[in-house]
């Protein structure tokens, strides 16, 4: 059992912001992404045989940490057993892993030491439902004890998972609504997990029973979540489709844009939430370069307007024209996506602006401060930066005149003419 630490174990997660998804597996050796056996129907024992194919003989965990600690992401999800059943861990379970087949080794145990040792958050990926048991396809009401004995099998993979590796700070659980929560007995299985692991974090795709359960953040998948106040994460894929490595990530049009991957990080920051941005490496175990470069240039400009995203929040003033915004504490940050040139008016604000200046190197922004409005004048005519981050540091926390925060929700308002007056 892993210490039970004083801290809100969603604090760290809060705060992360950005983290790293990887979909690797025997799949990886066929380069149709991560379904292949199920959606290409392919056979289930030739299918099985790409364990002995899959060697991960370039797989070095470090390289993967340097890439997630340069993007500046904080916590990794690798997929310990994806729907295909193969396991990535010294299981006990089954002969279909990876200590017993191809590669040899024990990539959990290799991917979690690597990420401890540069402090990066731990999580792991299990899937639910297993293709490679026959009962969990014909189901328990024509296979009840081969139906038990996957549900057990289940239960003793989560088990090794949580309680050999040291620490796990989040088990992100996938699948679909069966089993369901009764046929895990979801609640006593989180019991289980939290008796090795007090502090661990648990997604929302573990069924719950109908009286609820005390676990799951939300997870919205390729797009971005709403804002709520509770914590969620979107996981998207870096290449459109396929989370596993598929062969038309060769082309460079099957991967999101620098501007796109920002876009999508920046809407998850004004909406309170994470994105988990996911990779397929290939079979060998090595990082395509595009994930790697891309995701170098996104953590520096992280680094570089650090200020405006971490310990903020959401805020929900007229910025429409602009782009997104969070806030901290008297300060309101500005994400520039759709430059204006020279100026730029925000609705009114009911405290004084003390001043205004770009987020990345400082310089001061001139501001007119009228009633109704904030004019920011003689801005560069071209933007800065793909998303420029402009801060307003106000004499107390901002708020906005009652009639101007997301004013095409707020009627009845004043005639237009009236507002210079307000
Ligand atoms: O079926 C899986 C899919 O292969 C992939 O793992 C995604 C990642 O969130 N989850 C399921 C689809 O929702």
């Amino acid at each position: 059992m892993t210490e039970k630490t004083n801290e809100d174990p969603m604090q760290w997660f809060r705060e992360a912001r950005l983290g790293m998804f990887v979909h690797w597996g025997i799949y990886s050796v066929l380069g149709h992404g991560e379904q292949p056996l199920y959606r290409e129907l392919l056979n289930p024992s030739e299918y099985a045989k790409l364990a002995d194919q899959f060697r991960a003989e370039r797989f070095d965990p470090h390289d993967w940490t340097a890439t997630a600690k340069a993007a500046n992401m904080r916590y990794m999800v690798l997929t310990a057993k994806h729907h295909d059943g193969f396991c990535l861990w010294n299981t006990n379970t089954t002969r279909y892993n990876a200590v017993e087949r191809g590669p040899k080794r024990d990539l959990i145990a290799e991917y979690v030491r690597a990420c401890r040792k540069v402090g990066l958050r731990v999580g792991l990926y299990y899937s639910l439902p297993d293709w490679s048991i026959p009962a969990f396809w014909s189901g328990p009401e024509n296979d009840r004890k081969g139906y038990r004995d996957f549900i057990r099998m289940g239960w003793r993979q989560m088990e090794e998972l949580v309680s050999n590796y040291g620490r796990i700070d989040l088990l992100w659980f996938d699948g679909s609504h069966w089993p369901t929560a009764q046929q895990w007995r979801s609640t006593q299985l989180v019991k289980m997990i939290r008796s090795h692991q007090p502090d661990i974090i648990i997604n929302d795709r573990l069924p719950k029973p109908k009286a609820g359960g005390d676990w799951g953040y939300a997870t919205p998948e390729q797009r971005i979540g709403g804002w709520i106040d509770e914590p969620w994460e979107s996981c998207i894929t870096s290449t459109r489709k396929f989370w596993g490595y598929h062969v038309c990530h060769e082309d460079p049009a099957m991967w999101y844009t620098d501007r796109e991957l920002l876009t999508m990080f920046v809407q998850c920051l004004s909406s309170g939430g994470n994105l988990l941005w996911n990779v397929g490496p290939y079979a060998n175990g090595e990082l395509p370069t595009r994930y790697k470069e891309q995701t170098r240039r996104l953590g520096d400009w992280v680094r570089r307007n650090r200020k405006a995203i971490y310990g903020t929040r959401p805020a929900r003033f007229e910025f429409a024209y602009g782009g997104f915004q969070t806030v901290k504490g008297n300060r309101l940050y500005l994400f520039f996506l759709f430059w204006p040139g020279k100026e730029y008016s925000l609705p009114g604000f009911n405290e004084k602006l003390r001043s205004a200046r770009f987020v990345d190197g400082g310089g001061t922004v001139d501001t007119v401060q009228e009633p109704h409005r904030i004019v920011m004048k003689n801005l560069p005519s071209d933007a800065p930066d793909p998303c420029t981050v402009v801060e307003l540091t106000f004499d107390a926390p901002p708020t906005v005149h009652e009639w101007a925060a997301c004013r095409l929700h707020n009627y009845p308002m004043p005639p237009m003419a009236e507002w210079a007056r307000l």
